[in-house]
């Protein structure tokens, strides 16, 4: 069975970080360890929120703490999110490194969460340049949106040419696989938006039409699903049409239903058999 450690905010009301992955991931068949970093009782989008940010001396704890029963080696990979600090950043790479000591075909696949196109960067002071110069080179599986791809790669991304060059550059710092997310390019149809993976078997781009409203978690719940289909070991290119069929559909069903969170329970067939279903083409 497909196992992944996936260190991740929590929320108890609503759908970011692990509170959106974990649930799709166990409907796939996927076991989930998640590690909390945070027990919020609200994503942060909402301007106020209460609860406690877990020190990451004591996320550390428990990674150790499954460590030392042993198991950490099942683990097939770990998936990280939104860091909150460059403390916490430097605790989920010594997960990896710990991790790959105990089972050396394991993948580490981080969201280098920073910012976006509408927002600019939201995360702390430090990170971004922590993400570049630190995260990067030890992840296998990068997922930036267009935003952190521009940041990483520290020029403007235009034309898809462009994703693929700056996919590559990435690539050739460490990452076999890059999914950029959030692909709205001058060059594309406004109203469709584009997923582009890149590995060492080429590129793929998939297109599914634009979902008015912004629904956070979005990002969280396609790299938990591109990286679960990755460790299935399929292609990439049929991974990034099945993930990008799921979230489409799932975002159809929260948007139908006027919910301004993550419809998860309610689509939860989508993740499974997506209502949905959308082709990747080979673009490199
Ligand atoms: O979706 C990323 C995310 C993760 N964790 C927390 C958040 C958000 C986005 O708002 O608030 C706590």
């Amino acid at each position: 069975m497909t196992t992944i450690m996936s260190i991740q905010s929590h929320v108890a009301y609503g759908y970011v970080g692990n509170s959106a992955a974990v649930f799709p991931l166990q409907r796939l068949g996927v076991e989930v360890w998640p590690v909390l970093t945070v027990n919020f009782s609200n994503h942060t989008g909402y301007g106020a929120w209460r609860g406690p940010l877990i020190e990451a001396e004591q996320v550390s704890e428990v990674v150790q703490g499954i460590r030392d029963r042993g198991v950490l080696g099942r683990a097939d990979a770990l998936l990280s999110g939104f860091q909150g600090s460059a403390d916490m950043g430097q605790v989920i790479l010594s997960a990896a490194v710990a991790l790959r000591e105990e089972n050396p075909g394991a993948l580490y696949c981080c969201d280098p969460v920073m910012g976006d196109v509408d927002t600019g960067f939201y995360c702390l002071p430090g990170i971004p340049e922590f993400m570049r110069d630190e995260v990067v080179p030890r992840a296998d599986v990068l997922t930036p949106n267009l935003f952190e791809l521009e940041f990483l790669v520290g020029r403007e991304v235009h034309t898809i040419c462009d994703v693929m060059e700056a996919a590559q550059q990435l690539r050739r710092q460490g990452p076999k696989t890059v999914l950029v997310t959030s692909v709205r390019l001058p060059d594309g149809r406004d109203d469709a938006m584009r997923m582009i993976a890149v590995t060492e078997e080429g590129a793929w781009q998939v297109e599914t039409p634009r979902i008015d409203g912004y629904f956070t978690g979005t990002g969280d719940i396609t790299s938990a699903l591109f990286l679960a289909k990755i460790l299935e070991g399929l292609p990439v290119g049929v991974a990034l049409e099945q993930t990008a069929s799921v979230v489409y559909s799932v975002l159809r069903a929260t948007a139908d239903l006027g919910r301004s969170e993550l419809a998860l329970v309610q689509a939860q067939d989508h993740v499974v058999a997506p209502g949905w279903s959308f082709r990747a083409t080979k673009i490199g």
